[in-house]
């Protein structure tokens, strides 16, 4: 008799082996191929949760596949351990940040290791260690003397809950996304990392990713947001509408339509707005205006559906092209971030400009109107403006023909039309424009007023200004003592901020602004490489063996931010000369989330299924295999009790069967009959389908081949006598399942293949089972084919042929077609296995 399957009887044993063996430990070997798999690393917010287990299993399975596929695989683990949530914790019990953040990841340790994830401990990383955040620093100066840090003041978003400034992407309809205080817009000096200066690289090189999902790579694209275009130089005038020497440059992508400009915006932060309207009539309502946009985030002022905010300023711009003169206007759903922050509005050509033309009952003459209309037929020829408004119900931004544009009236409008080229050619002969290219992307804001984050190394010196902390002054220590109850950040430290001038040695000001912990994140997958180097964050020697991540796993919700500044990090290492590749993740995995009752599980729904728990009843092995099996994993998965269960009592068939066939004392021997012929058969199609399913991450496939080489296994072992058994298959059945089963239920496998089957060495040190095509073929059949009740043909075919391919065999067979001939085929019956019938006439 076999004992009951126990997970708990030997899970914390093969932990500790697999520790004591040292068997996750890795080292650069030049002999054998690596492969680099990585999870994103987690925020260590207090227990793990589904999402965790489900993000590392996948990860695991992948590393420990690679490895028995002969891969030299490196699987790290850390922390990104610096951020808001543990100081807002602390606020809340009393503690200190650290104390909050090394206790959660103690407690993720210890879950992690419970789970049997394959990490390679001794490269743990944590974010907010001296010798980690240190380099992040020397990264910041490095950084600094290419010329990609910059101090500038700019109306930010403040946050009065989290007393910060936030990245615009963390303002959700005019509120904080975390403690949804209403965000002001403050005009504050901050810090950038210059990321535009590489847009067009983070572009281009999304080409150089085949291995990611389309749609991150759109969101990446969207975001960068290249835009082809022109400068156009309008002539502002004076308080009487006579032109001045000053120029307003608008950014456009449409320089075809400027003929059917009808008036002109600037953005409500524009800098000249206030010295336009100051004082005059028009003020009160342009405020307004003003007060509406700093109450919205970019997002939702850019949205075309949305209702436009504007007021006109009482002031003009001349058009370069045919020196009409145009009311200057400000308009909300102009962002001063993008382009120049001015517009020149074509009603008829852009979506926007055409509903606040409506709104505010200003003309809309049509300019570029579709090649075939009545409109291109009657105004072909006509240069000056005769028709002044449309009858349309939105704007017309495609292909045509320019009308009543003057010497270009009849030439092709539209993006990048001839008449687009002619247009640019004429401004820039002129002096009055040129082509440019603008970005969405702005420069990367990294600098915050909270304590608990990697302090920015620089000094402020009233003689010599912003001086960089020298490198041999690294790091600027984060100080320990700060009452984070009170809300100090470390600008309430005179003992941190007070200090000389590394350049003058006079009295300084330290800063005390904090970086985004974003950029902690954007480096770490290169210091697992080389997680101990005192000398730099990585040598290059561990970068040329490592780099790039091969396959990294993670959330959707990082598809633009992290994964951009990553990038962006990444080619600056390059750049530098740490690193050759111009890429940090080759392949990239997003999986979906996990979900109870349709929810998706969260602390705050209060709907999360604690792991431990789950681990504490059924054990690790059932949980990670239960987790894959569910869904493919970028499909969400609805957590169900009952298939857990039902995984559960999955691996204790395999613990049985593997422990019935190691207790039979060996019994027939020589070649295989018939049934131990198909076991064997069985047995190597499982092997390739579970390693072509791995290959393709189609984990619950996989499992289900296993699933099935143990029902044939099993009904094996029912329809043979114990004495007529083959030892040798029955024996290759049960190892084989152990091996396949060996990244997915690490400790069963390990126990089944040492302790029960008796093998030596780990499981996970063996080589992947190799597959035998020759005993994976089908075997063969004979099918009599009949037309019309007479057999005509007998096909040569596979056993487990499908239906649809016999029947094509079937009426392709020579001898069937010509007994069809000019008949028509009525019916084909497919008997799988047996015969195949067609009814012509
Ligand atoms: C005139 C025009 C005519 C435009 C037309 C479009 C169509 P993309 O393509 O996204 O880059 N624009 C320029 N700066 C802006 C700002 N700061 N805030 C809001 N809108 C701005 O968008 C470029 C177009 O968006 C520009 O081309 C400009 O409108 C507008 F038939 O100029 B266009
Ligand atoms: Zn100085």
């Amino acid at each position: 008799m076999v004992s009951k399957y126990d997970p708990h009887a030997f899970e914390e044993k093969w932990q500790s082996a697999w520790d004591a063996e040292g068997l996750h430990r890795v080292a650069e070997d030049p002999s054998k191929p690596k492969k680099y798999v990585l999870e994103m690393f987690p925020y260590p917010s207090g227990d793990i949760h589904m999402g965790h287990v489900r993000n590392y299993t996948i990860g695991d399975v992948v590393a420990r596949h690679a490895a028995m596929a002969g891969f030299n695989v490196l699987h790290p683990i850390g922390w990104d351990a610096f951020g808001l949530p543990a100081e807002n914790a602390a606020i809340k019990s009393d503690t200190h940040p650290a104390t909050w953040t090394y206790g959660n990841i103690e407690k993720q340790r210890a879950s992690f290791r419970r789970m049997g994830f394959s990490y390679d401990w001794d490269r743990a990383v944590v974010t907010c260690d001296e010798g980690y955040y240190r380099w992040g620093q020397w990264m910041f100066l490095k950084m600094w003397e290419r010329g990609l840090v910059e101090r500038r003041s700019s109306p930010v978003n403040w946050c009065p809950g989290c007393a910060t400034v936030l990245a615009n992407e963390q303002v959700i309809e005019g509120a904080c996304w975390r403690c949804k205080s209403r965000v002001e817009k403050r005009e504050l000096e901050q810090w950038y990392l210059k990321i535009t200066e590489y847009a067009d690289e983070l572009l281009d090189d999304l080409e150089k990713l085949p291995g990611w999902p389309e749609r991150v790579k759109a969101m990446q694209a969207n975001w960068i947001g290249r835009s082809e275009g022109a400068e156009v130089r309008f002539t502002l005038c004076d308080e009487r509408g006579e032109p001045t020497d000053e120029t307003i440059t608008v950014f456009t992508t449409r320089p075809d339509t400027l003929f059917g400009v009808t008036f002109f915006l600037l953005a409500p932060e524009h800098p000249l707005v206030d010295r336009l309207v100051s004082g005059t009539e028009y003020e009160s309502d342009v405020r307004r205006v003003q007060e509406i946009a700093a109450s919205e985030s970019a997002i939702d002022r850019a949205a075309s559906e949305r209702a436009k905010h504007g007021a006109p300023t009482g002031r003009h711009v001349v058009n370069p092209v045919n020196g009409e003169k145009v009311e200057i206007w400000v308009a909300d759903y102009v962002l001063m971030e993008y382009g120049t922050g001015a517009v020149m509005a074509v009603p008829c050509g852009d979506q926007r400009d055409f509903e606040f033309a409506r709104q505010y009952g200003l003309p809309i003459p049509p300019v570029v109107v579709p090649s075939d209309s009545p409109l291109a037929e009657r105004l072909r020829e006509v240069g000056d403006r005769e028709v002044t408004d449309v009858e349309w119900d939105e704007a017309y931004s495609g292909p045509g023909i320019m009308v009543q544009s003057g010497e270009f009236t009849g030439m092709p409008g539209g993006k990048a039309s001839a008449g687009m080229h002619c247009v640019v050619n004429w401004l820039t002969e002129r002096g009055l424009g040129g082509e440019t290219v603008s970005y969405r992307l702005r420069d990367w804001l990294i600098s915050r007023q909270r304590y608990w984050g990697n302090p920015i190394p620089a000094v402020h010196c009233e003689r010599c200004g912003l001086v960089p902390v020298p490198e041999a002054e690294l790091p600027v220590v984060l100080p320990m003592d700060i009452d984070i109850t009170k809300g100090e950040t470390l600008a309430d430290r005179p003992e941190f901020y007070e200090t000389t001038c590394p350049s003058c040695g006079g009295a300084a000001r330290r800063e005390t602004d904090t970086m985004d912990t974003f950029t902690d994140s954007s480096w770490y997958y290169f210091r697992y490489m080389d997680a101990h180097d005192e000398a730099a964050p990585f040598s290059r020697a561990a970068s040329d063996y490592w780099a790039p991540v091969d396959q990294y796993i993670g959330g959707i919700e990082h598809a633009i931010l992290h994964l951009l500044y990553s990038r962006f990090f990444t080619k600056v290492f390059r750049d530098l000369g740490m690193t050759a590749v111009d890429e940090p993740f080759r392949n990239l995995l997003t999986q979906g989330m996990v979900r109870l009752e349709g929810a998706t599980m969260s602390k705050s729904k209060g709907n999360v299924v604690a792991p431990e728990d789950m681990i504490d009843r059924y054990g690790a092995d059932a949980l990670r295999v239960y987790i894959l099996f569910m869904a493919p994993p970028e499909k969400d998965l609805d957590w169900s009790y009952e298939g857990l269960e039902g995984m559960y009592r999955f691996l204790g068939r395999v613990w049985r069967l593997v422990g019935e066939v190691s207790a039979e004392k060996p019994v027939a021997s020589g070649d295989p009959d018939a049934a131990a012929t198909r076991l064997r058969r069985e047995t190597h199609r499982a092997i390739r389908r579970v390693g072509e399913d791995i290959e393709r991450f189609q984990f619950n496939t996989a499992l289900s081949a296993v699933m099935e080489l143990v029902n044939a296994a099993n009904d094996y072992r029912r329809d043979v006598a114990a004495g007529q058994r083959h030892a040798g298959v029955q024996r290759e059945a049960a190892r084989t399942v152990t091996l396949l089963m060996a990244p997915y239920a690490p400790h069963l496998a390990e126990e089944l293949w040492r302790e029960v089957l008796g093998e030596r060495g780990s499981v996970h040190s063996q080589a992947w089972p190799e597959y035998d095509a020759e005993a994976a073929k089908a075997e063969e059949l004979e099918i009599p084919v009949q037309v019309n009740g007479k057999v005509r043909d007998r096909l040569i075919v596979a056993a487990d042929i499908e239906p649809a391919e016999l029947e094509r065999l079937a009426l392709e067979s020579q001898k069937v077609r010509a007994h069809v001939a000019d008949k028509e085929v009525r019916k084909v019956v497919v008997v799988p296995g047996k015969l195949v019938s067609v009814v012509a006439g």
